[in-house]
């Protein structure tokens, strides 16, 4: 979503705020801008699509001066045109913002029966214009900006730049993650610490409410009772790391050959040397609890859907899963004895944030699998299990899916243990079973040649059937959602078993049906769906391992083989054909593989 980053600097910071803009271009983003104080003036360059345009407005109209804030705006209120890009103004004050100002209509009425129009389609304006009035009402800044945000509902990270105060940026947040960073004489503010990689490691969170005042000589922070609060300092790895492909064409590419390396250090950090599950202390206690409530958006939604499986096969707990945006105004009962878990990659997701805090309102126990371990999600959790996948940057979710798939996983197996379902010699195979994965992968990932020259036959199809059954059927779903995403191939996944309830219907010689099915023990049930579609002239691309593939092949399009696995963990392997088969159809198609349109990577705004 949205990126912001603000600077004050020792240096022209034009150039500073361009790059760490393009930090942050992984999120997705439609217009670009930014604000400089030049001796003193607000001054702002705006443009639409690329960042590239952005750079190419400030080589012909440069803007000068250490001062400046910047974003990369995901548009949800007005279209992506230059005058809804931000920095939006007023005549001394220029703002950023991540998030939805919801009650932007009444102040903008508010505004008007003063005679202040408004110019833009955004509900971000409104800021920028209300700032302006009460400096106009001869408020200093750092007042004008607490009256400001006192007036908002809503979501927000927000940033001000303020003419004549070349020693100021003002940000606050709500609902949407803002960081502080520190650096040698100079200050910065980024919605995230991968923008700030290049200017420093020194990074201060913002709680949510808070606000901050920034000088180059520090930050002092308000809380939203208005207190002054200090929040810590910390030394962030991560956004030092290069944010680069390692010489693949894509982030996503780069990201799919990871797997067998970052699940392997998953691995490490939730098995013992001796192969037993290690997970931090205090863990949950699954004997105490009669129903696990899993909740989360998009992709890992998805692995929740895999993990329902396993905790309910093998630990014979019930699990109840929706996704967060139902799930957080459906007002579900949450029973006493009952945990709920949220699956983020970004830990920012605002729909699983706030379905976080209503399950934390009921009183349940709560858990969160994450990627990002200082996000509001780990940090509102009672226990925060980290996937390790690293910092991903394709919008498309690739090693954190199976990262979390690999934690659910291991924590499927640590309720079926402490529940006593399991014996000690099929717990050890599974065990076992996880362990050789990324081995497994590694070998996996070496369909790729094969999945792009499939690929090609895939990126002339209009609409595209997914179909797997039991633990399969969420693969199928993922298969669907990501060569949906990028390559912008209509595609839909159904339970096998569904088809002949109406999809049916849809097959034909033109419709290619991929069918993801290990031999495992309804194997032969999604053999039988599968000559269902093959007897109507369907086109059936057959994923599966060296027995199913000898067993099923005949008749098929294609056949992709992958190795034999412990079938409890097929959909963690069956991951690799469906990300590969969606890159390469995407770059087939000549897509933008790592940011697609209208998708932003970490959703932020409900
Ligand atoms: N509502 C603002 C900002 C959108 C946003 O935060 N996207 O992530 C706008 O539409 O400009």
């Amino acid at each position: 979503m949205c990126g912001i980053v603000g600077v004050l600097g020792t240096h022209e910071a034009a150039p500073l705020l361009v790059e760490a803009l393009g930090r942050l271009e992984y999120r997705g983003y439609d217009s670009a801008g930014i604000a400089t104080l030049d001796e003193g003036r607000l001054g702002r360059r705006r443009a639409v699509g690329k960042l590239v345009n952005l750079s190419d407005k400030l080589v012909h109209e440069p803007l000068r001066g250490h001062s400046g804030i910047g974003h990369t705006r995901w548009a949800t209120h007005g279209a992506p045109t230059e005058a809804n890009a931000h920095p939006h103004a007023g005549a001394r004050v220029a703002v950023v913002h991540n998030g939805i100002i919801e009650n932007y209509r009444e102040l903008r009425e508010e505004l008007s029966a003063r005679g202040i129009g408004t110019s833009t389609d955004t509900d971000t304006e409104t800021v920028a214009l209300l700032c302006q009035l009460y400096l106009d009402q001869q408020m200093p800044p750092r007042e004008a900006a607490a009256a400001t945000i006192a007036k908002l509902e809503g979501a927000y990270a927000l940033c001000f730049l303020f003419e004549d105060e070349p020693d100021l940026l003002i940000a606050a947040r709500k609902g949407s993650p803002l960081a502080i960073g520190h650096g040698e004489g100079e200050m910065f503010v980024g919605s995230d610490a991968i923008a700030l990689g290049n200017l420093t490691d020194r990074i201060t969170y913002l709680d949510e409410g808070d606000r901050a005042e920034v000088t180059r000589a520090g930050v002092v922070i308000f809380d939203a009772q208005g207190r002054e609060v200090t929040r810590p300092e910390k030394r962030i790895a991560q956004a030092a790391a290069q944010v680069d492909k390692a010489g693949h064409k894509h982030f996503m590419a780069k990201e799919i050959a990871e797997q067998p390396r970052v699940l392997a250090a998953a691995l490490g950090h939730y098995l013992t040397p001796e192969g037993r599950i290690a997970l931090p202390e205090p863990c949950i206690d699954f004997t105490a609890i009669d129903r696990l409530t899993l909740v989360a958006c998009g992709t890992a939604f998805y692995a929740c859907n895999v993990a329902k499986y396993w905790f309910e096969q093998v630990a014979r707990l019930p699990v109840e899963i929706d996704v967060a945006s139902e799930f957080r105004y459906r007002e579900p009962p949450m029973p006493a004895r009952s945990a709920a878990l949220f699956v983020s990659q970004s830990g920012e997701t605002a729909d699983t944030l706030a379905a976080l805090r209503y399950a934390k309102g009921q009183g349940a126990q709560i858990l969160s699998v994450v990627n990002v371990t200082e996000s509001s999600i780990a940090r509102d959790s009672d226990i925060a299990l980290p996937i390790l996948a690293g910092a991903e940057i394709g919008v498309a979710s690739t090693k954190a899916f199976t990262c979390q798939l690999l934690v659910l996983g291991a924590l499927a197996l640590e309720a079926a243990r402490q529940r006593g379902t399991i014996d000690e010699a099929t717990l050890a195979a599974h065990l076992q079973g996880l362990r050789a994965l990324p081995g497994l992968i590694d070998q996996g990932l070496s369909i790729e040649a094969e999945c792009q020259r499939v690929s090609r036959g895939l990126a002339e199809a209009r609409d595209i059937l997914f179909l797997g059954r039991g633990r399969m059927y969420p693969l199928a779903l993922e298969g669907a959602l990501k060569l949906k995403e990028i390559s912008y191939i209509h595609a839909e996944a159904y339970a096998s078993g569904e088809l002949k309830h109406g999809p049916i219907a849809l097959v034909d010689e033109h419709v290619p049906v991929i069918v993801m099915a290990p031999h495992d023990e309804l194997f032969d049930k999604t053999v039988s769906n599968m000559q269902e579609v093959m007897a109507r002239g369907g086109k059936v691309l057959l994923i599966t391992d060296t027995k199913g593939a000898r067993i099923a092949g005949d008749g098929t399009w294609e056949v992709i083989t992958l190795p034999e696995i412990d079938p409890l963990w097929a959909p963690i392997l069956y991951a690799v054909p469906a990300q590969l088969l969606a890159y390469h159809t995407a770059v087939a198609k000549g897509t933008d593989v790592d940011q697609p349109r209208n998708l932003a990577k970490s959703v932020t705004v409900e």
